[in-house]
């Protein structure tokens, strides 16, 4: 049975940043709201969205995510694709066949030879096909893989990254993968951790897109009832807020694919011990959420007060989740600062605060920075000495509403 814990309120789609026609009412389209619930099913303790969003409005044309735009996840990616390759010795697999579900602009395939990518946001479409890969315009899903497989035959390595999660049907993915992976291959997926998630207080990582938060307890179930199996588990507690690399074998193999670390035990351990496959544990979840509502709000009203001047710092999908749950516009944060050339000029979903290019912000005009983009604090902070310097401060509000410099 599913039970539902936690309610963010009204939700747009969290990447669909908005024209200024939008938002003056000079187009006869409305912006789309969902209602943003979650729930938690006690069979197989996977946490999911209680309404999914169809797909093509959340994946399409005018996606606002490039990944090589982030020079930290370029980094990410170049080193998990020399992981995958030096593994080849330990696990016996091959990487001559390299499919990519949900490429995105191509900085993990890029580090191989030939791939073959998936993406179903067509302006990342051309940018791999330039960079020579057969990329396929479609989400992933049974049909597809056939299709795949026909072409270009069994797959050696299938990786995803940021993508598994904002899949609704995971038994339709999962079969997919099954069908698609050659019988010694690896199938690896990196997502965000709910573990992570619950210890942190970010339930920011909640939005549209990430239509289930993982934990390997529940993954475990459901790729044991499509044949596959995990072998392997990497904590990337500093990847995206805190994530999983997750390694999975098809079922009953002969293969060097095992668990040598013990480290799917050990991720299970720390997600039992913590009480993810216990309906309760959502409960105090969601009271935490309350109040980082309450305190984030009182937070930003006193600043008012105090007529201190307040912006944020990167339009992530996450700080949408944020401003909507917590009903922030523009009578509390002045505008959004970010590098994303597609997402400056625009405005934030819901919220409707302006997104201003960081290089044309005069951040030392501000005395408060709330950090949308939370995730790389350090990154951040090591960048904008000068604000810190002249008595600027950060605001967050994970693990829990706080000031830092
Ligand atoms: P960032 C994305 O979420 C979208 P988001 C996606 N749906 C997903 O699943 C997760 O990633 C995993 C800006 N920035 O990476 C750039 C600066 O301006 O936290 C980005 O717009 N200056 C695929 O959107 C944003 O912040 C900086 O110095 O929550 C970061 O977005 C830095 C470091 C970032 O992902």
């Amino acid at each position: 049975m599913k039970k539902e814990f936690l309610d963010l309120g009204q939700q747009p789609i969290a990447n669909k940043f908005l024209y200024w026609e939008e938002v003056n009412g000079d187009t006869d389209t409305e912006e789309f709201f969902f209602d943003l619930k979650v729930v938690f099913d006690e069979e197989t303790n996977l946490v999911s969205l209680k309404e999914f969003v169809k797909p093509e409005l959340m994946f399409n044309e005018d996606y606002k995510y490039n990944t090589s735009l982030s020079v930290p996840m370029v980094e990410h990616f170049k080193k998990t694709a020399e992981l995958m390759k030096e593994l080849r010795n330990d696990y016996g697999y091959k990487t001559d066949n390299v499919l990519e579900i949900g490429s995105n602009d191509g900085p993990f395939v890029s580090n191989f030879e030939n791939a073959v990518c998936v993406e179903p946001c067509d302006n990342f479409v051309e940018k791999t096909e330039e960079l020579g890969y057969k990329t396929y315009n479609a989400f992933w899903t049974t049909e597809l893989a056939e299709n795949i497989v026909n072409e270009f035959g069994k797959m050696d390595l299938i990786y995803s990254a940021n993508c598994i999660c904002h899949i609704q049907d995971l038994d339709d993915c999962f079969q997919a993968v099954k069908n698609t992976l050659s019988e010694k291959g690896m199938f690896v997926f990196e997502d965000p951790s709910l573990l992570r998630m619950m210890e942190r207080g970010s339930y920011d990582q909640i939005y549209d897109e990430h239509a289930h938060v993982f934990s390997v307890l529940a993954l475990k179930k459901i790729l044991a009832r499509n044949d596959l199996q995990i072998f392997r588990v990497d904590d990337l507690s500093h990847i995206h807020g805190g994530s999983n690399r997750i390694y999975v074998r098809r079922m009953n193999i002969n293969s060097n694919m095992f668990d040598a670390s013990g480290s799917v035990f050990e991720a299970i351990r720390q997600e039992k011990e913590f009480g993810l496959d216990k309906f309760e544990t959502y409960k105090v979840f969601a009271n935490r959420v309350e109040k980082s509502k309450k305190d984030l709000v009182e937070k930003l009203n006193q600043y008012k007060k105090e007529g201190k001047k307040v912006a944020s710092y990167g339009a992530t999908s996450k700080s949408t989740t944020v401003f909507n749950y917590c009903d922030i516009g523009t009578d509390l944060i002045d505008l959004i600062s970010d590098t994303t050339p597609d997402k400056i000029g625009l405005y934030a979903p819901g919220s409707h605060i302006p997104v201003k290019n960081r290089s044309e912000v005069n951040i030392l005009d501000y005395d408060v920075l709330f950090l949308g983009a939370w995730n790389f604090k350090d990154t951040i902070a090591n960048k904008e000495q000068e604000f810190i310097k002249k008595g600027g401060k950060f605001l967050t509000h994970v693990p829990q509403v706080m000031e830092f410099s």
